[in-house]
């Protein structure tokens, strides 16, 4: 446990087992610009706090792994500038070399199941990239919820993914995909993506109960909740199209690859809605944040 770097916050609730939501910090430094990318970190925390649960945003700081941040740690990540993007492969790379880096799904994950959390707040989760079948370009995330029990909350997979490969490759790795509310998957910026979740439930108690039968079962990994966007804040798919579109294939011209993917693509877009994807993005956050909370604070109110 030493490993882990508990911020006085945090380490009260956990010590007097109150609810905890775990916060990702790529979406901080490598999903946002400055300086919305700040401001949507202090609100989503205080979303948390509003909904009775304590935020624990994670990040490696010079070498060490932070579950919770000071003010001025989110403050100054935000502005930070060559900050390494951290999955599974490369987080105790950085860790041994004393360097910083921000968090993915995956790596926030490990670090909160490490710290004791649960439930993890984020906007989306990387998956299959479109054109996988010769780039073979899966997010590490997607391995990670098969091994890691620590229940995800997101508005679905991104637009810039390719959906269908994304639910076979969690479907073969045994990972439940959750819609809340409706029976179509969420995709991200748009409440409906047309394709069919493969499960789907409406309250944040049968979630929290879900997980907790998952480890009472001995079954590994954790479960992918997919929260749609409020409805006020989505974008319509075929607006999204075209710009989807334009953005992946300047990608592909300028021969982005590897981590550089989903951050070139969300900032194209960014710039091609005029921030209108931003303000998508932020909502469908806040609205992640709250049903986390929720979920968490059922969670706890379980038995094992
Ligand atoms: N979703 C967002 N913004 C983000 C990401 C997801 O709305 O910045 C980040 C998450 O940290 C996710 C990562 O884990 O992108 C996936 O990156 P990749 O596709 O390289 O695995
Ligand atoms: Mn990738």
């Amino acid at each position: 446990m030493s490993l882990v770097h508990l911020s006085p916050a945090v380490a009260a609730a956990l010590a007097e087992d109150r609810p905890v939501v775990a916060l990702e910090s790529t979406i901080i430094t490598h999903g946002m610009p400055w300086p919305q990318n700040l401001d949507m970190a202090r609100t989503v925390e205080a979303e948390i706090r509003t909904n009775g649960a304590e935020p624990a945003t994670i990040a490696v700081l010079d070498g060490r792994l932070c579950v919770g941040l000071t003010d001025a740690q989110l403050q100054a990540l935000a502005q930070a500038k060559n900050v390494a993007k951290l999955s599974r492969a490369d987080m105790a790379v950085c860790m041994a070399q004393g360097q910083t880096g921000a968090t993915t799904v995956a790596a926030t994950m490990i670090a909160a199941h490490l710290a004791g959390i649960a439930v993890f707040a984020t906007g989306g989760i990387g998956g299959v990239h479109k054109g996988a079948e010769s780039s073979f370009d899966i997010s590490a995330d997607l391995a990670e919820l098969a091994q890691t029990p620590v229940t995800v909350v997101a508005a679905g997979a991104k637009a810039i993914l390719d959906l269908p490969k994304t639910l076979e490759v969690l479907e073969t790795n045994g990972v439940p995909v959750i819609a809340v509310g409706q029976d179509d998957l969420p995709a991200f910026w748009s409440r409906a993506s047309g394709l069919p979740a493969p499960l789907r439930m409406d309250s944040a108690a049968e979630i929290a109960r879900a997980h907790k039968m998952r480890a009472a079962l001995g079954l590994p990994g954790g479960q992918l909740v997919a929260n749609p966007i409020p409805e006020a804040d989505e974008i319509p798919a075929e607006d999204l199209a075209p710009v989807i579109a334009q953005a992946t294939a300047e990608a592909e011209a300028q021969g982005i690859a590897g981590k550089a993917v989903t951050p070139f693509l969300l900032q194209r877009i960014f710039e091609l809605t005029e921030g209108r994807s931003l303000a998508a993005n932020i909502a469908l956050v806040l609205n992640n944040a709250r049903l986390a909370a929720a979920i968490a604070r059922e969670m706890n109110s379980l038995p094992g």
